[in-house]
């Protein structure tokens, strides 16, 4: 029972809260115990597998495959894997989706946070550099993000703790019979 493996997937912009609330989940996910708990950060992914791409649509594209094809290996032999890029195209992210589903459950959870709230935040300054053109092709100031139009959840961060958010996902997993 509940042995069938799955992917949370988390979207969306650079300081979001993607990473926050995934690495929550997986220290929920473990607590609960019975399978394996990977983490694809996008920072840690983009240091081990991906060091060489930068940020183009190609790259990123590139980028997402890896971690879907990690992903759909993890879920296929029974364990969870959370992800947390930004992910910004719709169709790479139904490509994983698709690679996913072969072999468990897809769960794309899109990290409603505002880019207007994501740069006033500013954790890292990125944005900054991006207005300043000194980061080219940054996600939401010159380069696109594709809202999903269909995920699984989204979450409203503004106004949230980070342990709520990840609370939303255990009841949405719960939902759909994966835990
Ligand atoms: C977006 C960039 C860029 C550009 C560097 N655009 O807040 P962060 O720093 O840690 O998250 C961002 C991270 C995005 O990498 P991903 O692998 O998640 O992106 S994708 O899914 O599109 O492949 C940000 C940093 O890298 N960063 N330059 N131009 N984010």
């Amino acid at each position: 029972r509940n042995r069938q493996g799955f992917t949370v997937f988390f979207t969306g912009f650079s300081g979001s809260g993607k990473s926050t609330i995934a690495n929550a989940l997986m220290v929920k996910l473990m607590e609960m115990g019975g399978r394996p708990v990977s983490l694809l950060d996008g920072d840690v992914v983009r240091k081990h597998l991906s060091s060489e791409l930068g940020f183009s649509k190609e790259h990123r594209d590139i980028n997402i495959r890896r971690i879907g094809y990690v992903a759909s290996e993890i879920t296929k032999n029974g364990g969870i894997a959370i992800c947390a890029p930004i992910a910004p195209y719709a169709a790479t992210r139904r490509a994983v989706r698709d690679m996913v589903e072969a072999g468990g459950a897809f769960v794309e959870i899109h990290v409603a946070t505002s880019l207007e709230e994501c740069e006033r935040r500013d954790r890292k300054g990125l944005y900054k550099l991006a207005r300043e053109g000194k980061i080219k092709e940054f996600t939401g100031i010159s380069d696109p993000y594709e809202e999903p139009a269909a995920p699984e959840l989204r979450i409203q961060t503004e106004g949230f703790d980070v342990d709520y958010a990840a609370q939303q996902v255990l009841l949405k997993l719960e939902q759909m019979g994966l835990i």
